[in-house]
Order: C-alpha cells, then sequence, then structure tokens
C-alpha cells in the first residue's frame, strides 16, 4: 500500500491515473508507451467489429482551452487489441478494452470472443461516441441504452463498465442512473466522455477548425472539468453499488483530487495527455502526492466522495 495506490473491482492499482480511451492507445507502439508510463493502468481505443480508418482529417484540434475532436472511431478492429491483451503482462498493470460497436449485434460479437479469450482485461462498454455520422448516442436514447444492456448483461455476463456522455438536468442523471442500477453486471461508470457537436470558431480564419461534420466535434480539456466533476459525483451519488471512474478535463495533480473528491476511484487523462504525452502520468502522480501530503491525506481512498456541501 504505499499513497496513491487504487483499487476497482476488487483489482490493485498502483495509481488511480489512466489514459482516456481514444488518447495515446490506438496501436501496439502507443499502448506500449502507456504500459512503459507511469500511468496505474491503460485503455485501448474503442474497437469496432472490423478496422475503420475514421473521419477525414484535420479531425483533432488544440485550443488554449481544450480540444475538439471528430476523430469517427478510427481503430484497428477488436481482434488487434484482443492479441494485445492476449499478450500483456496483468502483473505490470491492469489494461482495460474499450469496446463501441456500430450496432448491439456488434457489440455482441466482439464481448463474446472477448469473454471466450477470459483474460483479465476489464471491459469498458462505449455508449457515447459522438463523432460517427448517422448514429446517434447510445446512452442519450435510454430505450437503446437499456436495450443494449440486457443483451450485453446476457451475453457477456461479466463484471463491466459503461462510457457514459455527460448529462445536463437532474432529470436525466435520475433516469440513466436508475437503468443502469438495473444491471448488477455494470459494476463500474466512467465519466464523462466528451461534450459533443461543439463547435469551435476561428475568428482570423472566420471558419470551423477540423473538417468532419462541418467543424462539429467533441470538447475535451478544461471546458469540461465542471461538467465532468458534475456527472461522476451526480453517479457516484445515485449508484452507490458501483464505482466511477472520472474523465475529463484533468491536467492537474489539483484536478486528479477534484474528481477523487467527487467520488472517482480512478481518473482518465484526454486532451492533456494528446498535448503532453505519457510523460504526464509521472507530472501527475508528483502533483497529486505532494497535494495528499500537505493536506495531511494518508491515502486516496480516504479522499473518494468526501466533497463537502454547504
Ligand atoms: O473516435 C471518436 O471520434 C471518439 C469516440 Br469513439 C469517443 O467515444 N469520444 C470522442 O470524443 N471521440
Amino acid at each position: 500500500m504505499s499513497l496513491l495506490s487504487a483499487s476497482l473491482l476488487g483489482i490493485d492499482f498502483a495509481n488511480p491515473l489512466l489514459n482516456a480511451s481514444g488518447v495515446w492507445c490506438r496501436d501496439k507502439a502507443e499502448l506500449d508507451a502507456l504500459n512503459a508510463s507511469a500511468a496505474g493502468s491503460f485503455i485501448t481505443k474503442s474497437c469496432t467489429l472490423v478496422p475503420r480508418a475514421g473521419n477525414p482529417e484535420p479531425r483533432y484540434y488544440a485550443t488554449p482551452l481544450g480540444s475538439i475532436n471528430s476523430m469517427g472511431l478510427p481503430n484497428e478492429g477488436y481482434p488487434y487489441y484482443l492479441d494485445y491483451a492476449r499478450h500483456h503482462d496483468y502483473r505490470a498493470k491492469p489494461l482495460f478494452m474499450s469496446v463501441a460497436g456500430l450496432s448491439l449485434a456488434d457489440n455482441l460479437a466482439m464481448l463474446a470472443a472477448i469473454r471466450a479469450a477470459d483474460l483479465p482485461a476489464i471491459v469498458e462498454l462505449n455508449l457515447s461516441c459522438p463523432n460517427v455520422p448517422g448514429k446517434p448516442q447510445i446512452a442519450y436514447d435510454f430505450a437503446a441504452m437499456t436495450e443494449m444492456l440486457e443483451a450485453v448483461s446476457l451475453e457477456y455476463a461479466r463484471p463491466f463498465g459503461v462510457k457514459m456522455p455527460p448529462y445536463f438536468d437532474i432529470a436525466h442523471f435520475d433516469e440513466a442512473a436508475a437503468i443502469l442500477n438495473r444491471f448488477p453486471h455494470v459494476t463500474f461508470v466512467t465519466c464523462i466522455n466528451s461534450i459533443g457537436n461543439a463547435l469551435i470558431i476561428d475568428p482570423e480564419t472566420e471558419s470551423v477548425v477540423i473538417k468532419p461534420k462541418e467543424g462539429f466535434g467533441g470538447i475535451g480539456g478544461d471546458y469540461v472539468l465542471p461538467t465532468a466533476l458534475a456527472n461522476v459525483n451526480a453517479f457516484y451519488r445515485r449508484c452507490p453499488g458501483k464505482q466511477i471512474i472520472g474523465c475529463g478535463g484533468v491536467s492537474t495533480g489539483e484536478h486528479v483530487f477534484m474528481h477523487l473528491l467527487a467520488g472517482a476511484s480512478l481518473v482518465q487523462v484526454g486532451s492533456a495527455l494528446y498535448e503532453e504525452g505519457p510523460a504526464i502520468f509521472a507530472r501527475l502522480n508528483a502533483e497529486l502526492s505532494a497535494l495528499l501530503e500537505r493536506k495531511g491525506y494518508a491515502s486516496i481512498e480516504s479522499v473518494r466522495g468526501k466533497l463537502r456541501t454547504l
């Protein structure tokens, strides 16, 4: 047990940090760099049944306040990531696999194969990809989300997590959480994916900054931290039987600390990892350690969910 030790689904992690799926995790070279980094664990790019090139470039753009992307689910196809997971040394660090089928049938096919491989890899089912033209986000359609979780719970029948989009209304927090609570195999909830379908405009060129979808894309970074914290805390309060992974707006140890206070057990890093590279994990761990020591906390467990209200 060290100061930064973390735990999810009864698995021990050296620290709470990992990448947000989609960032630095598309191929073996990137995944190996995460494995070699100071991250406590890491996750593969959301995968589909067959490889995808994704949307036309430019499809990612950073500003001083964060990023916008419309990658369009570029990935090597699920067998590539399953092969990576087969060869991973789980004693070194835990590995998550993100799954984002384009249909319920695709998700069931991929999850059947992952289950058959019987690996320690932890599945995060992405219900919130905002960037595939013509495909609405599952988690914004509660009937579709329920149908997906019913079928996946039957087919996979092992503990898994869900990657959720941000919600912006208390009624939606209530309804989404009530649905998740009906599914005991859903053992963790990752909040949040990027805030979908935002628009960044360059006033100099009078233009959008990414090519797909007339410039519309998901935003991350500083733009989204308060929305991410609200979603982490909303699901932490409503899903007492599940663990929460925080994601959104993390570029300092203090941001990690805020996610822990809101209720996160682990914390993912997206835009800031894209900009700074895997060395960011050593910096964030050092900043978080210094903050915990300054405040007299002996573990991250003693911080989790300790957010005070007025
Ligand atoms: O690949 C993407 O465009 C993408 C995905 Br699947 C996602 O879940 N979230 C995001 O911001 N981009």
